[in-house]
């Protein structure tokens, strides 16, 4: 009989960082692709609504993110932007189509506080509101999750073939 390798179990839920003590505002705003969607997405946008009475999240285009990455994101801007929506920590979502743009998406929608990763640090810091770099949440991204789908799918063909 043959047998099937155990599948790497995904790690315990990575610590979440605190959040750092700031007033809260009226809008919070952040921005981001969302991809196949993990608990540091959901961390980061907790702790935004955190230090605000509403959050709105812009989300990457398609064509956006092909311009970042040279890649398209797995899941499409349409199912992104309606897993952000049915979040309880979610007010307004929206399509981010370009990264010149972010000023703009900024007053247009009155964020007077932008919330990203610390992986953005300093990238963001001539926005008319003021930002906060969060710490990203450890050990979890979707070029992570992806690898890890595909060994753990690799493991599972060696044993079939
Ligand atoms: N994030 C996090 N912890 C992780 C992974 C992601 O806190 N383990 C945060 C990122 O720092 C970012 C948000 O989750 O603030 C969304 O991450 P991505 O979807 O990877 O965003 P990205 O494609 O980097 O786009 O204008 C949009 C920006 O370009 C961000």
């Amino acid at each position: 009989m043959t047998t099937v390798p155990t599948v790497p179990t995904v790690p315990t839920v990575p610590t979440v960082p605190t959040v750092p003590t700031v007033p809260t505002v009226p809008t919070v705003i952040t921005f981001g692709t969302f991809d196949l969607f993990h608990i540091g997405h959901l961390n980061i946008l907790e702790r935004a609504k955190q230090l605000g009475t509403r959050l709105v999240v812009g989300v990457s285009s398609d064509a956006l993110n092909f311009q970042k990455k040279n890649r398209y994101p797995h899941t499409n801007q349409t199912n992104r932007m309606r897993i952000l929506s049915a979040l309880s920590c979610v007010d307004d979502v929206f399509l981010e189509k370009s990264l010149e743009l972010k000023a703009h998406y900024i007053r247009e929608h009155g964020a007077t506080l932008l919330v990203m990763g610390d992986d953005w640090e300093g990238k963001f810091d001539g926005m008319p509101c003021r930002v906060v770099y969060l710490p990203r949440t450890p050990s979890i991204s979707t070029t992570e999750l992806i690898e890890r789908i595909v060994c753990s799918n690799q493991n599972v063909q060696s044993v079939l073939l």
